[in-house]
């Protein structure tokens, strides 16, 4: 399995609920190692940049609203198959679809405030990370 890297967001929804620690634990039990960190408030240059791949589609607006709602925390995390690991903790996209016992199915009221984001594949971790994080921001061990 190979070692990757992936962008984890907490939304703006889970750090209001004060529940970073429990998904970094979470991260951590499944062997997700967080090598770099920080909280930020969004500008909505910043959202409507990051999630540029869905400019078209009818809910963008809303997700930019939702992202820049308040402050969200952004971390980097590595470990085996970390991409597919993260999302397979976060669960669907639809919180109503998401396994049992996923971050979405405990945390998650909506589609639209849907707790976390995790990158979809090598490529857009790569250039996700760099939105956020420089090489010296980030502690792999
Ligand atoms: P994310 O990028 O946030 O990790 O979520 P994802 O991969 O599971 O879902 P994606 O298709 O990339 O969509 C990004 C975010 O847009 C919102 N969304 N709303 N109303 C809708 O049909 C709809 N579809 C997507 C969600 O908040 C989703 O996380
Ligand atoms: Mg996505």
């Amino acid at each position: 399995m190979p070692i990757e890297r992936t962008l984890s967001i907490i939304k703006p929804d889970a750090v209001a609920k004060d529940v970073i620690g429990e998904i970094y634990s979470r991260f951590e039990q499944a062997g997700l190692k967080i090598i770099a960190a920080r909280m930020k408030q969004l500008s909505r240059e910043e959202a409507e940049t990051f999630y540029e791949v869905h400019r078209d589609r009818p809910f963008f607006t809303a997700l930019v609203e939702f992202m820049t709602s308040g402050p969200v925390m952004i971390q980097v995390l590595e470990g085996e198959n970390a991409i597919a690991r993260n999302r397979e903790l976060m669960g669907a996209t639809n919180p109503a679809e998401a396994a049992p016992g996923t971050i979405r199915a405990d945390f998650a009221q909506s589609i639209d405030a849907n707790a976390v984001h995790g990158s979809d594949a090598p490529e857009t971790a790569r250039v996700e990370i760099a939105c956020f994080f420089g090489d010296d921001d980030i502690h792999s061990r």
